[in-house]
């Protein structure tokens, strides 16, 4: 599959604006400026930019908290400043300020996320019988982690997903790590993907640092749910560059010989999901290091506006709750 030069700096430029966007929460966060906390997503930048990427407005995406959802939503639409200004809890916010770190517009076909690990299953299943039924060909995509794949809901959707040929792309990053634990002491094999030979549909493992792989991977699957073909099951292999949630340490003993050891994250930084698509454009000479400074300076300047935007804005008025809620 030949992709465009345009799409490859698209993906390449939104990447990078995801990256900084992610800085700028965390900085925003040590000084004392949100009313949440931040599980960064640095690191697994680039199979939410390659699906946000491939998704029409009027598809359905699900994400959960690995970024709040950053690496789908702003590659889905959604402006850093609607998804700054909910951490800042003020009006302006995607979720209105009210609920701190939900990233939800149903506009754009972004219904939110619930606590729930997995929790997002059986509701993109919803969505999926929803899409079929309407017959405009939408498909709904859920990207969730490694830990969801544990869960009852995740096995149950699957199943109803594929007995009734739902419109539905199941998508698993596995960053190798639910919180602490590390996947060695959860699950007995190496691919989630082959959970989908039990429920008889297709799937395929996929290099999770590599933006170009996951949208070819991609591409596939979203044809197949929108032709009435039904799911199939991504898993992206990635990993986190920082801790499971901001300001805990990182590298406790929950594992047999200990669990997430530096060298490890070291290895991995190695094949940065931005330094590698990096390389390759400049290889393939569809950007210059002029270019890539650029880009980079746009996406500082963009989140430092965002930033002033989510600081100026107002706090949401207590009345005003049951506006954040929406019925369709
Ligand atoms: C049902 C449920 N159990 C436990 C938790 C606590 N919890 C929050 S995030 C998380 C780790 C999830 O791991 P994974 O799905 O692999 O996503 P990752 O954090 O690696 O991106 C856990 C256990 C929860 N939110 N919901
Ligand atoms: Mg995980």
């Amino acid at each position: 599959m030949e992709l465009s030069k345009e799409l490859l700096i698209d993906l390449y430029t939104t990447m990078v604006r995801i990256r900084r966007c992610d800085e700028k929460v965390i900085e925003c966060l040590f000084a004392g400026k949100l009313i949440t906390f931040y599980h960064s997503c640095q690191g697994q930048e680039a199979p939410g930019t390659a699906l946000g990427r491939s998704l029409r407005k009027d598809d359905y995406l699900y994400y959960n908290h690995r970024g709040h959802g950053l690496p789908k939503v702003l590659p889905k639409g959604m402006s850093p400043k609607t998804f700054i200004a909910e951490h800042y809890g003020r009006a302006t916010g995607a979720a209105k300020g009210y609920a701190g770190f939900h990233n939800c517009d149903i506009e754009i076909g972004i219904p939110g996320m619930g606590g729930m690990v997995g929790g997002e299953a059986t509701l993109a299943a919803g969505t999926a019988l929803a899409c079929k039924l309407r017959g405009k060909g939408q498909v709904t995509a859920n990207m969730f982690g490694d830990g969801a794949t544990g869960r009852g809901p995740f096995h149950e959707a699957m199943l109803m997903s594929a007995t009734w040929k739902l419109p539905l792309i199941w998508c698993v990053e596995n960053n190798r790590y639910q919180q602490w634990t590390c996947i060695s002491l959860t699950h007995p094999k190496e691919d989630l993907a082959d959970f989908a030979h039990g429920y008889g549909i297709p799937s395929a493992v996929v290099d999770g640092q590599d933006v170009i792989a996951c949208y070819e991977a991609l591409q596939p699957a979203i044809e197949r749910a929108r032709a009435g073909k039904g799911p199939t099951l991504l898993e992206f292999k990635t990993y986190r560059f920082r801790p499971h949630v901001e300001g805990f340490p990182d590298f406790s003993v929950q594992c047999e010989g200990g669990c997430r050891p530096e060298f490890e994250v070291e290895e991995w930084k190695k094949r940065d999901p931005i330094k590698l698509m990096e390389a390759t454009l400049l290889e393939k000479g569809v950007l210059t290091e002029a270019d890539i400074e650029r880009i980079h300076r746009e996406a500082t300047e963009e989140m430092e506006e965002a930033d002033r935007f989510s600081a100026d804005s107002p706090w949401p008025d207590p009345k005003g709750l049951d506006q954040a809620l929406y019925a369709d």
